[in-house]
């Protein structure tokens, strides 16, 4: 079994689940509960700040920035060459498909997963705010929702983000809003909400950071997001088209390969790898270019935008260093603009999610940061010198 898209992805039904909901409610004139809904939405489907990096140093646009020609520790040098993208196995996920050529020149890319350690030495050193930091506004909210929405009450717009809660008992796998929950006073620093902090948890990815918050690191550190080409190349390991980063066995409660769920997702979690949430960085074996957790533990940004249909225009033509498409598509979120996730995360079980593949692409609006997303930065010579 190569894949198994037996149900929906950890999050990206979300808004499929919510906006019927918000019409509902909205119909039926439950005004409170609309506007939490609303919020939620806006969380996760708002890209209208997408290019507000207001809390960004100015250090790497600076005229007197220098270039870096090494590059900063850390980083592993992933050879590039010509690979198979995607994969063609029957059960795939459409945007998979069809497996095809593709050629990236050399780079680098962070050996892990950027820490709460790393994130806090940027955030004291610029004043960052995240996103999730940030309340929203009636007016961001509006932007991105259909005609004739009602503005919610300002009260209820204060900042948080999306925690991963699990149920008590089994739920409908169709369902997301059974193990998300939005909580006002969740951030990098408060994982699950007010009370509860990363004390100790220094060496775990940083969560809760959407695609602007780890691209602001990245322009701050002097790297870069990495293309969702070059990610899965590196993914990959070395490897030639096979369905996992380490090859070619399917991960299970005996074959424990990295921070997955073993279990009954969402309700039971054996902890047979030993992590309910995030693992510190480099728990597990790393992959064939000496990189760690490029399947599971948290999701990963990468630069380019998400077209679910991209692979199907590629077929049939050479590919050299993409940058991605030029517009993001998904026909199941139509006013969603998305950025590519990489990698799966510790929610990641057979049973309903199986996108900690190589292969398995995801989009996510870039202003949502959620309990299972992080990033890893790359960096190519010429890029302005950093801090980290
Ligand atoms: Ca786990």
């Amino acid at each position: 079994m190569v894949d198994a898209p037996r149900s929906v992805p950890e999050h990206s039904g979300f808004r499929e689940w919510v906006r019927p909901g918000i019409g509902a409610l909205v119909l039926a004139g439950i005004a409170g509960l609309a506007v939490v809904v609303w919020v939620i939405r806006w969380r996760i489907a708002s890209g209208s700040s997408l290019q507000d990096l207001r809390h960004q140093p100015a250090a790497a646009s600076s005229e007197s920035v220098t270039k870096a020609i090494e590059p900063p520790p850390g980083m592993v040098r992933i050879p590039g060459g010509t690979f198979w993208m995607g994969i063609d196995a029957e059960d795939a996920w459409p945007d998979e498909r069809p497996a095809h050529r593709v050629t990236v020149d050399p780079f680098w890319i962070d050996a892990y997963e950027v820490t709460n350690a790393q994130f806090r030495r940027f955030v004291e050193a610029t004043g960052y705010r995240t996103t999730a930091e940030r309340a929203p506004s009636v007016e961001e909210i509006l932007a991105q929702s259909p005609p004739g929405t009602s503005p919610p009450p300002a009260e209820l717009l204060v900042p948080g983000a999306l925690v991963f809660t699990p149920p008590e008992h089994p739920v409908r796998l169709d369902d997301v809003g059974q193990w998300w929950r939005w909580t006002p006073g969740a951030n990098w620093r408060h994982p699950t909400g007010p009370g509860s902090s990363i004390e100790g948890m220094d060496d775990h990815p940083v969560v809760l950071v959407s695609w602007e918050d780890a691209a602001a690191y990245a322009q701050w550190a002097g790297k870069r997001l990495p293309t969702e080409a070059e990610w899965e190349c590196a993914a990959r390991g070395g490897l030639e088209a096979q369905p996992y980063v380490w090859g070619s066995d399917p991960p299970g409660d005996n074959r424990i390969y990295a921070n997955l769920w073993q279990g009954r997702f969402p309700d039971q979690n054996t902890l047979r790898d030993g992590y309910e949430r995030t693992a510190p960085v480099g728990s597990f074996p790393p992959n064939g270019y000496g990189l760690f957790d490029m399947a599971g533990n948290v999701w990963e940004w990468c630069s380019d935008w998400y077209d679910r249909d991209l692979y199907r225009r590629r077929a049939g033509r050479p590919v050299v260093n993409p940058q991605g498409p030029s517009r993001t598509y998904d026909p199941t979120q139509p006013y969603t603009p998305l950025k590519v996730q990489r990698g799966g995360s510790f929610l990641c079980h057979d049973s309903y999610c199986s996108r900690y593949r190589p292969s398995a692409r995801h989009g996510c609006a870039p202003d949502t940061g959620l309990s299972h997303v992080g990033f890893r930065c790359a960096w190519s010579p010429g890029l302005a010198a950093g801090s980290d």
